[in-house]
């Protein structure tokens, strides 16, 4: 078909137009299709980076694309999560450590990724609960929370670190004060904590004590303090008197000083820790006086200075990470935050009353110049963390920087009395800062860390290796092993249950050994057992034992929640329950059942009545 000339013509007056034309935002429409090149991930393709996004109260962590900002998946830690059949029964083991360790959700706040020669190794993302003085490890190869522990003589897990650049430690600060001595001698003096744990046991291996509220934490990147900055030195219970001094504290401890002493025998051991007291180990602690109730520290990627961000005080402060002398005190901007950094001695601070991102020159500020403050960019609103991808590492990749606002205000529709939280992708390759996306990620994006794609595709796992009590294909079985006990032993594979049906009695304890012997990556099955509150994700290679409770007489069908063939949803079997004193024999469907007490392997239909 012919198209009329004067058609093409009065298309490219309006396509000109378009492009001049102002948008609402102050962009114009050229601008808007640069901002949306620049975070365009074609389908197929990968994003650069996945970032790794602390899920404030959701106990969780959030796995996003960047630039798309694409949610790609949720690690459930600190809370039972029914998507990823996460600690959901009872009888779940990872659920009952939850309950043990303190709670079934947690305030997740600092992902921190474990690093080799001071850059990510891919390894682990360790994420503190702050709620319930926790700590969690994720193996990255499976995405999967491998330890949960519960760290004593501490309250408030909040600000924490991997010691760079080989993560030989892990610190984490305590925020809440607690009497020194419990509540023996109360009143007592109240005190902090900074902990510091093996990576690899994840054991608590000492405990230096600071006075004052702990926040936020990192190390120098030589390995040699840790810095944690100390916002009620005045040690005030009530917010009045927490904000009297003009100045706090960063608290630095020198690690091999505090290694060597508790290596002396120098600590005072409780709950198992050895706690220094500064006071009888000099050297140990250093407190850096800097203004006002301060919150972020981070440490310079060349690993020369330490920034703390004044948050009552429109200052950052720069302190030497060698001398521990203060250099500089630049001013940045009302309530700063938190830093990071790029490739090119810059670096940026979140501005949390000002909303704004600021930008300024490292050595610019150190040297006293008036003109250290590169740029501003306003962010939507009332940011408190920001991240650029590495800036947390010793090589700052210098072209992405996420804002993680608090507020969003006019930015979605409202919720309900809600407004969705809101993170902002910003190009920082340039000069000049430039917005490129907002979106939103589930309550609440906390703090965020990022790795290569290109790294975490050389570690990422698509299988388990097939644990020592794995069943094995063939071998499945119902056994009673008691006069109310009764084990299980299933297999599952496309998509089928083996065995798909057994039967228990009423008052029975059901243990079920169940594993997916699938062996190829994405072939999960889910067993869900309905009015039992039994609901499981099994990987590939993935064994899980669980034991519950027969419930009351009928019949149950088990079935497969997680989509893996045409037949997912035929995947199912029965447990049928009988009544405590039935004497029924039940032969439906299947001959094999009803085989009294006994055991017949690899035949799906066991009975396992009387
Ligand atoms: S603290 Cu909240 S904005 Cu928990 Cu990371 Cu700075
Ligand atoms: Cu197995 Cu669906
Ligand atoms: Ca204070």
């Amino acid at each position: 078909m012919n198209r009329h000339p004067w058609l093409l013509v009065a298309a490219s007056v309006l396509v000109t137009l378009g492009l001049v034309h102002t948008m609402g935002c102050g962009a114009t429409r050229s601008a808007r299709s640069l901002a949306a090149e620049k975070v365009y991930v074609a389908p197929g393709e990968l994003d650069k980076y996945y970032g790794f996004l602390s899920g404030g109260q959701s106990g969780s962590v959030f796995v996003i694309g960047v630039p798309s900002g694409r949610l790609i998946r949720e690690i459930p830690i600190f809370e039972p999560r029914a998507a990823y059949g996460y600690a959901v029964h009872e009888n779940d083991p990872r659920r009952q450590l939850l309950l043990a360790t303190g709670a079934l959700w947690g305030d997740t706040h600092h992902p921190m990724l474990s690093e080799t020669k001071g850059i990510p190794d891919g390894k682990y993302l360790f994420i503190n609960d702050l709620a319930n003085a926790r700590v969690a490890r994720v193996r990255l190869d499976y995405f999967e929370a491998d330890r949960i522990v519960k760290i004593p003589n501490l309250q408030g897990a909040h600000g924490i670190a991997v010691v760079s650049p080989d993560t030989h430690l892990l610190v984490v600060n305590g925020e809440f004060e607690q009497p020194t001595d419990g509540l023996v001698t109360n009143p007592a003096p109240y005190t902090s904590v900074v902990a510091f744990l093996d990576p690899e046991s994840m054991e608590v291996k000492f405990q230096v004590r600071v006075d004052g509220n702990l926040d936020i934490a990192d190390t120098s990147k030589d390995g040699r303090y840790s810095f944690s900055t100390v916002y009620n030195l005045e040690q005030g219970r009530d917010m009045g008197s927490m904000i009297q001094y003009d100045r706090d504290a960063v608290a630095a401890i020198d690690i091999p000083a505090a290694e060597k002493a508790v290596a002396a025998g120098k600590g005072h051991v409780r709950n198992g820790v050895p706690i220094l007291d500064p006071a009888e180990n000099p050297g140990v602690l250093t407190l850096i006086p800097v203004p006002k109730n301060p919150h972020g520290v981070n440490v310079t990627p060349d690993g020369r200075y330490v920034i703390a961000a004044g948050k009552l005080s429109p200052t950052v402060t720069i302190i030497d990470a060698h001398t521990l002398k203060i250099v500089a005190e630049p001013e940045v901007g009302l309530g700063p935050l938190h830093t990071t950094f790029d490739d090119r001695g810059n670096a940026f601070t979140s501005l949390f009353l000002d909303s704004q991102v600021v930008k300024w020159n490292i050595d610019k500020a150190v040297k006293g110049a008036s003109d250290y403050i590169v740029d501003r960019i306003n962010v939507h609103y009332n940011i408190g963390h920001l991240q650029a991808v590495g800036g947390d590492t010793m090589h700052p990749y210098g072209d992405y920087l996420l804002a993680l606002n608090k507020l969003s205000k006019d930015q979605y529709l409202p919720v309900g009395p809600d407004m969705p939280e809101n993170q902002e992708l910003i190009d920082i390759s340039g000069e000049k800062m430039k917005m490129l996306a907002s979106f939103p990620t589930p309550p609440e994006p906390h703090d965020a860390t990022f790795v290569p794609a290109a790294l975490l595709k050389t570690i990422t796992k698509q299988t388990y290796a097939p644990a020592d009590d794995a069943v094995k294909a063939g071998q499945e079985k119902v056994v009673r092993t008691g006069p109310h006990a009764v084990t299980v032993d299933m297999t599952l594979i496309r998509s089928a249950y083996t065995p798909d049906s057994f039967q228990v009695k009423e008052g029975d304890q059901v243990t079920l050994r169940v594993t997916n012997v699938e062996t190829i990556r994405d072939m999960i099955h889910g067993f869900a057992l309905p009015d039992h509150n039994l609901n499981i994700a099994l990987p590939p290679g993935y064994t899980k034992t669980i034991t519950f409770d027969a419930g009351k007489p009928g019949v149950y069908w088990y079935y497969c929640t997680n989509f893996c063939s045409a037949l997912h949803l035929e995947m199912r079997g029965r447990m049928l329950v009988q009544p405590k004193d039935s004497t029924v024999v039940l032969t439906d469907w299947h001959a094999a059942e009803n085989v009294k007490g006994q055991t017949v392997p690899g035949v799906p239909s066991t009975g396992a009545n009387k």
